[in-house]
């Protein structure tokens, strides 16, 4: 496995690797298309994405990818573990039809039944089109580019009638108390014993569960204690014995609260210096080497930053596994953009939104980096619509974990409706990029007056008492533009409004950070959308797509680097 948790002794397969793969044109009914007799075009690497291949790029349609997946055992069932996928797929084994994904991005597990076969034989269907009935929660509308292909890992599991798949760690205090709920697939009908080590401790304690105690989570104290914390970004593992198998989870002793217009961690506040970061690169897209995580990661620590913002869907877990051992702090938000109202009067999209955001939760849960859950990134919350859909998934969010916060970034500050639902204010604004009334030149004036207002009617609203974020603000720069009138789309604007933005928030308390949009720019729309995007990119990156630095880099670092976070 390439991230946490570890199922040791049980027999796992990475299927990443060469898949067949066949592209089956627009298919007009990809649910009732039957894999039969697919004519396979020759090979393909997964993870990886048919918009990246030049067999297959300009497509969007039907694709199909088997995998023979040999040595299983005979008579047992399986579970196959999807990191990220989309836009909508359909997964058959051995010719059965299993099940059909249609939360892009969101981590996917499908039951696969035993066999008496010991070879067995996967098809994924895969379709890159949009499609309001069957995608609902990816629209052609979005500003980042809807790529088909599976984004992330998979792997075969073979697993118990009954087997113990989490063990979910929350921090109690910093000395170590944690309580651990143990998540099983499969009913526990009589009891079993558990034995329960931390880190490389030979000590354990025995745990028994049964029927009436299994959803009662256990009090434990970690020995040798060491807080999490992204200046010491110690971690702790929990091993625990079942069955045979031996499940291996990360975890960190944490806290996260909101106090006085703080974010308040570990008892100390903080501030979030940081930038929104989009998964993608223009020979990948969305499905990056870890290599590329982990310069992306070192380019944001040299940069300064503590915070990331995963914009706008559920993060690859080698990604946050790495942010947990590097130090960031992390916003994790379910996929969703601009949504209207006719999306919030639509069951079939309120329930993909819910169920994709408690699997982003369920999954993530244990990482220590995790500090916020978001979702339904700038809908239009400010119509009385959108209210009862952001309750329902600010609640689902806190039922799943109630131990981090949770928000969504809006775009309509002064006519929010949902306060209420925002443990943090989180804000995206765009003054002197975005015209509001007349056409100025280099209206970098905007920004501090922007934040002024934002500022006073967060205390007319009665909500200052919640930690102000600024959720995404920036300004476009093509790279190696340099241009001497210092317009729009010149790195030197850039430069200067970020400059502005950032001393403004390391300077203000009222700020309780800024999540600069964009880390780098991030392939968009290929449609005639493009016509506001240069190149068909969003180019907010402080780093093009290749990740070369444009000046506005230099400056926010300098920036973030001479600040603190420490308020
Ligand atoms: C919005 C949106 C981002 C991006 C940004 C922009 O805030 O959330 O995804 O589209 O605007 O570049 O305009």
């Amino acid at each position: 496995m390439n991230h946490f948790p570890h199922y040791r002794n049980r027999t796992v397969f990475s299927l990443d690797g060469l898949w067949d793969a066949a592209s089956l044109g627009e298919h007009p009914e990809p649910e009732s298309f039957s894999p039969g007799n697919i004519q396979w075009d020759g090979p393909a690497a997964i993870p990886g994405v048919v918009d990246a291949l030049p067999d297959y790029r300009k497509q969007r349609g039907l694709f199909a990818f088997r995998k023979r997946v040999s040595s299983t055992t005979a008579g047992k069932p399986a579970v196959l573990k999807f990191g990220g996928l989309g836009l909508w797929a359909k997964l058959f084994v051995d010719g059965q039809a299993l099940a059909t994904c249609r939360t892009p991005y969101a981590p996917w597990e499908v039951e696969v039944p035993a066999s008496e076969k010991s070879e067995r034989e996967i098809i994924l269907l895969i379709d890159n089109r949009f499609d309001a009935q069957r995608v609902p929660l990816f629209d052609p509308y979005f500003d980042f580019y809807g790529y088909g292909g599976v984004y992330r890992s998979v792997e075969w599991h073979e697993v118990e009638k009954l087997s113990l798949e989490r063990a979910v760690v929350s921090t109690v205090d910093l000395k170590g108390k944690v309580q651990v709920e143990f998540r099983f697939r499969g009913k526990i009908t009589e009891e079993l014993e558990l034995r329960i080590f931390f880190d490389d401790d030979q000590q354990s304690t025995t745990h028994r569960i049964s029927p009436d105690n299994a959803g009662k989570p256990l009090k434990l104290t970690v020995p040798s204690p060491r807080p999490w914390h992204p200046e010491h970004p110690h971690l702790h593992q929990l091993k625990v014995h079942c069955q045979g198998e031996i499940l291996i989870e990360r975890f960190g002793l944490r806290k996260i609260e909101t106090k006085n217009g703080k974010i308040i961690l570990n008892d100390q506040p903080i501030k979030l210096l940081g930038y929104n970061r989009h998964e993608a690169h223009p020979q990948f897209g969305p499905a990056l080497p870890l290599s590329q995580l982990v310069q992306d990661l070192q380019i944001l620590r040299q940069t300064g930053c503590n915070f990331i913002r995963g914009s706008h869907y559920p993060q690859d877990q080698r990604f946050l596994d790495l942010c947990d051992e590097m130090g960031f702090l992390v916003w994790e938000e379910a996929l969703g953009w601009q949504a209207h109202p006719e999306h919030f009067a639509n069951p079939d999209f309120c329930d993909l939104q819910e169920t994709q955001t408690r699997a982003m939760v369920r999954t993530s849960i244990n990482h220590p980096s995790i500090i916020m859950w978001g979702f339904l990134n700038e809908c239009d919350s400010h119509l009385p619509e959108s209210e009862d859909f952001i309750g329902r998934l600010a609640k689902a969010a806190k039922e799943e974990d109630s131990s981090r916060l949770v928000t969504f970034a809006s775009n309509h500050p002064f006519e929010e409706r949902n306060y209420r639902h925002m443990d943090v204010l989180a804000i995206n604004a765009y003054p002197g990029w975005y015209p509001e009334g007349e056409h100025k030149e280099r209206p970098l004036e905007e920004i501090e007056e922007r934040i002024d207002r934002l500022l006073a009617h967060f205390k007319k609203e009665g909500v200052a008492h919640k930690p102000f974020l600024l959720s995404e603000i920036g300004a476009g720069a093509i790279y190696g533009w340099r241009d001497e009138l210092e317009a729009h789309w010149s790195e030197q604007y850039q430069a200067s409004y970020l400059d502005l933005v950032t001393k403004r928030v390391l300077r203000d308390p009222s700020i309780c950070g800024v999540a600069l949009w964009q880390f780098c720019d991030g392939r968009t729309y290929a449609d005639t959308r493009a016509l506001g995007r240069p190149r068909a990119f969003n180019n907010k990156g402080s780093f093009d797509e290749y990740r070369r630095p444009k000046l506005a880099a230099a400056v926010v670092r300098q920036n973030f680097r001479s600040g603190s976070a420490k308020v």
